[in-house]
Formats: C-alpha cells, sequence, structure tokens
C-alpha cells in the first residue's frame, strides 16, 4: 500500500517550508518533496556572484514568528544569497523541518482519483521512483524555478567553460583576469556583472534589451533593524495591506499628470536617493498613463547618462522600447558605472544579433569576442514553468495543456478540473508583483485555513466554480489592460519563452486588496468553490 499523507508539498522553498510548519502545528500529515539536497528554493540555486534580494532585508523575512524575527541579524539593507540562504537553513533547524523533506527528490506526475478524492503522486530519487497517495497537492513550486536556457548554434564548440546563473556551481569559479562573457542584462546579469567586474581581466557584456535600475544605496541593517524591531508586528500588518506587499510610503501617491513638475522632479529625487523598487510608488499614473511613464523614464534614463562617461555606451544602455516598470526592474549596486572600466564593453545585439557560439568565444555581427568563460544570465520560464513541468491529470485533462492558451485559475490558487491541488503565489495571484514573503504567507495561511475548514466540516474534495474562474481570469486581464503592461516583452507577458502563449500573469490589483478579496471569500464558507 502506497504511503498516504494529508498533504503533500512540493518543493522546499520559503513556500514550501512555511506550509509545512504551518500544517504540522495543525496535526495534518505532510511529506515535502525537493529537488535540491537543501531548502532555499530560489537562494538555494541561485548562487552566481552578486545574487542579491532586491526587497529590504526587513521585510524580505518571514512575520509568523515574532521570536523568529526578533533574533535574526540581517547585516545588509539587501542580503546577499548566502546570507539568505543561511536564514533558510535556520529556520529549517529552529522548527526541526529537515525529518518530514524529503531532498533530491523530484515529483514527476500526480494523478487525482475521484473515487477516493485523492492524488496518487509518483516521484523519483536516487533511488528510484516512488508512489504514494495525498489528500491535497500543495505546489511551492516557485515563480522563476524553471530557467529559461534559449539553445545558441555552437554552443558545444565552445572550449572554454560555460555557466548558466541559474545553477551556477557551488563552490563557486575563479575569474581573476579571465576573459568572461555575460549574456543576458536582467536582474541576473546586472548583478553578475557588478560583482564580476573588479576581478575579471576582460568583461564584455551582450545585451539585447537594456534594464531600468534604480540604485540600492545598500549599506548596513542594523538601524533599520533596531528601528523596526520593537514594531515588528504592527509594521508587518502595514506591509501586508501595501500594494506590493513592503511598506513605499505610497498612502497618497498623487497623480504626476496633475502635479507641478518640479513637484514631480523633487518626488523622483527624492526616491531615487532612497533607492530601491520604491521609486514608482510617488504617482499612482506612473503604470497606466504613458505621458507619466515618460516622465519617471526620462528621469531614470538620464541618471543613467550621467554615469557613463562614454555618450554612445551610455545611450545603448538607456532603455527605450518599452515603459518603466513594465518588466521587472532592477536595482543595482554600482552597475552603470561598470562601464566606465576599460576593460568592460558592450555589444548591443539589437545591432549586432548574435550568430553562434565558437570555439574560442561568441560571434555577433561578424565579429569574434574571443572570451575563456560564458556565463548565461537568460531568465525563467516564468511562473507557469514549473507546474506545467508536472504532469498533473485528471483522467483525460492535463494541467499543462488546460493552460496552454495561458493559465486559468480562481485566485491564483486552483484551477478547475484539478480538485484538492493548491499553488503558493501561483499564477493570477499578486506573487512576482509584490514581496514574495508577504504573498507566500498569505497564500500558506489561507491554504491551511481551507485545509482546517474541510476537516471541521468533513469535507474531502473542493474545486472552484467554472464561472469563478471565467470571472478572476477576466478580472486579472482586464486589470492588466487598465494598465501599460501588456506592451512589454516580459517574463510577466510570457514573452521570453519561445511559442508561451503571450498573456499577463501576475494579478496587479496590489497585495491589500488581493487580501480583503482572498479573506472575504473564505469567510464566507469559500464563495466560488464547490466542497463536498
Ligand atoms: P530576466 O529578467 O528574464 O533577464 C534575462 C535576460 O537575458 C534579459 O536581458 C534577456 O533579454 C536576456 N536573454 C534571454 N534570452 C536571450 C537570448 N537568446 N539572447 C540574448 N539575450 C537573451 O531574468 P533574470 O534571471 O535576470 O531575472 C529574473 C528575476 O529574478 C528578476 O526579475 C528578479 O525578480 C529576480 P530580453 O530582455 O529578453 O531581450
Amino acid at each position: 500500500m502506497a504511503q498516504h499523507y494529508d498533504a503533500l508539498v512540493i518543493g522546499a522553498g520559503f513556500s514550501g517550508m512555511y506550509q509545512l510548519i504551518r500544517l504540522r502545528e495543525q496535526g495534518f500529515s505532510t511529506r515535502v518533496v525537493e529537488k535540491g539536497t537543501g531548502v532555499g528554493g530560489t537562494w538555494y540555486w541561485n548562487r552566481y556572484p552578486g545574487a542579491r534580494v532586491d526587497i529590504e532585508s526587513v521585510e524580505y523575512s518571514y512575520s509568523f514568528d515574532d521570536a523568529l524575527q526578533q533574533e535574526w541579524d540581517w547585516s545588509e539593507r539587501y542580503a546577499a544569497q548566502p546570507e539568505i540562504l543561511r536564514y533558510a537553513e535556520h529556520v529549517a533547524d529552529r522548527y526541526d523541518l529537515r525529518r518530514d523533506i524529503s531532498f533530491e527528490t523530484s515529483v514527476e506526475k500526480a494523478v487525482w482519483d475521484e473515487e477516493s478524492d485523492r492524488w496518487t503522486v509518483t516521484m523519483l530519487s536516487a533511488e528510484g521512483s516512488e508512489t504514494v497517495t495525498a489528500s491535497y497537492v500543495i505546489a511551492a513550486t516557485g515563480c522563476l524555478s524553471m530557467p529559461s536556457r534559449p539553445h545558441f548554434e555552437g554552443m558545444d564548440d565552445f572550449e572554454g567553460e560555460t555557466y548558466w546563473t541559474s545553477s551556477y556551481p557551488r563552490e563557486g569559479v575563479d575569474l581573476t583576469d579571465k576573459r568572461v562573457a555575460v549574456i543576458g542584462t536582467g536582474s541576473s546579469g546586472l548583478q553578475t556583472i557588478t560583482a564580476i567586474a573588479p576581478v575579471v581581466g576582460e568583461l564584455t557584456v551582450f545585451q539585447r534589451t537594456p534594464s531600468y535600475a534604480v540604485p540600492a544605496h545598500n549599506g548596513p541593517e542594523a538601524d533599520r533593524l533596531r528601528e523596526v524591531r520593537p514594531q515588528y508586528p504592527a509594521f508587518r500588518e502595514l506591509s501586508a495591506l501595501s500594494p506590493l506587499g513592503f511598506q513605499c510610503g505610497e498612502d497618497n501617491p498623487r497623480v504626476m499628470m496633475e502635479t507641478d513638475p518640479v513637484d514631480v522632479r523633487a518626488e523622483l529625487d527624492r526616491r531615487w536617493a532612497v533607492g530601491g523598487l520604491c521609486f514608482n510608488s510617488g504617482f499612482e499614473d506612473t503604470l497606466r498613463d504613458q505621458a507619466a511613464n515618460d516622465l519617471a523614464a526620462e528621469y531614470v534614463r538620464d541618471q543613467i547618462r550621467a554615469k557613463v562617461k562614454d555618450p554612445e555606451v551610455a545611450e545603448k544602455l538607456c532603455p527605450t522600447t518599452y515603459p518603466i516598470a513594465s518588466k521587472r526592474m532592477c536595482v543595482d549596486t554600482g552597475y552603470f558605472e561598470v562601464y566606465n572600466q576599460d576593460n568592460v564593453s558592450l555589444v548591443d545585439l539589437q545591432e549586432t544579433p548574435i550568430e553562434r557560439f565558437s570555439a574560442k568565444g561568441v560571434v555577433a555581427g561578424g565579429t569574434e569576442y574571443e572570451v575563456d568563460v560564458i556565463i548565461l544570465a537568460t531568465g525563467f520560464d516564468a511562473m507557469t514553468g514549473a507546474l506545467n513541468a508536472i504532469e498533473f491529470r485528471n483522467g483525460e485533462q492535463v494541467l499543462s495543456e488546460k493552460w496552454e492558451h495561458g493559465p486559468r485559475t480562481y485566485l491564483g490558487l486552483m484551477s478547475v478540473g484539478f480538485p484538492n491541488l493548491l499553488t503558493v503565489t501561483g499564477p493570477q495571484s499578486p506573487s512576482v508583483l509584490s514581496n514574495m514573503m508577504t504573498s507566500i504567507e498569505y497564500h500558506v495561511d489561507w491554504i491551511t485555513r481551507l485545509l482546517q475548514a474541510q476537516r471541521a466540516e468533513g469535507l474531502t474534495r473542493i474545486e472552484p466554480r467554472p464561472e469563478a474562474e471565467d470571472n478572476w481570469v477576466n478580472t486579472t486581464n482586464d486589470l492588466a489592460d487598465l494598465t501599460l503592461m501588456p506592451q512589454a516583452s516580459s517574463w510577466y507577458m510570457g514573452a521570453n519563452i519561445p511559442g508561451k502563449q503571450r498573456v499577463f500573469m501576475p494579478f496587479i490589483g496590489g497585495v491589500g486588496a488581493y487580501k480583503q478579496i482572498g479573506d472575504g471569500i473564505a469567510t464566507v464558507g469559500y464563495h466560488g468553490f464547490d466542497r463536498a
């Protein structure tokens, strides 16, 4: 007989770990399955040089246990990957999580059994294949966990070393004095470039699309911790009700196009000086009015022009082809200044696309760039990639096939036809448009409350109603269409993956509004769901 669990959780990142803590507390038998050898999810895999969070450390951490937030010291305003991974490991130790986690194991398939209201889950590890059953499957699979690895002609011919940022070697790579190429200039690329520029011999950056980046003004976090700690619970409550799941001082955002230009400039200056992703939160029309967006975008371009000495290089680094914030903005720690170094050069792939890799390097626009190492920072099949990689099957229906033309969910938590399958920070929830920690905690708490309600009422099955799902899909699309977001070829739109349906995937109505909807639905007995 296959081992049975109340819940099977896929993934031991921050979602899966917290889900295990909550379900255990409530006495649900739970097993977590994790591909890696340790906890931490994103922070376990992404070990490239300079990897760093883009939300302030005091916000990007668990809030569920005041003792935990009182005892953990963050050293920097924006913690680096090793510190965040240490935090994840600390949490795993503190709550003794590892005993319920199967590491180096991947879920291949989950099949719904209509008779028993259970999922039969097949997983694979070095020991072979194992089948278990679970009343609920909770996919804590992460939004940026399925790397996108484009193929370049001649890749295998390259005689140097090739690394992907999403699976960078644990032990690091000695790049001292080497000739290094970096392909990709999203967050991962920017952070890698900034970190390695001081040590490499030569650095050639291959840029297809430049990024808008706001300075982090990173530094010690001790003062901020001293200020926040005494009032942490109240601080977290504000974050949970804020638009982004972290605080940006946007209680009364103004309309940029109705504000005196001198005041607009002063507000942008003030936010630039503070740094970070709150840059856009001073005005509520930045993301919906092209004219306002243009002003904010030009402000950032002027900052880039001021930082980069060579005007031609500066222009190439200036994003012009998409609205500011319609692609995830970057938070940098001296990125643009890197181009003032003599050993750093920029190849604009819009002018000279990559033709192929050669034995000696990268060929673009007829020029062969000879390098020792190529680092690829080409992004992820975001939001749906990791979910679609698992065969979730109910009879003839498979989730990835249902989602062929874009994800369809109710609240980003469940999808019609797949009872008792829940997704933490799934598509059509705020997820990647928010502080992931806030959104993770909200979803995990919501799911835990649901499972308690099911048990208390003697119910064994829950599934959204088709009309609830239709309404939610329409709501998320309509909200996105009120903004400039759909204009960009972003991973929010699935546009970075050839053949992927172009549709805006996250819920853009804000974390606070989403929480009110989710709480309301639960409070009235899970409106829009069929339960039995
Ligand atoms: P991103 O933001 O998707 O960046 C990927 C970068 O790689 C981006 O500049 C892409 O250019 C570039 N790219 C992708 N494919 C190619 C090919 N074939 N040739 C050249 N360049 C390519 O991923 P990141 O890992 O940097 O960041 C993901 C998130 O993690 C980030 O937003 C933070 O939230 C943390 P493109 O823009 O598609 O033209």
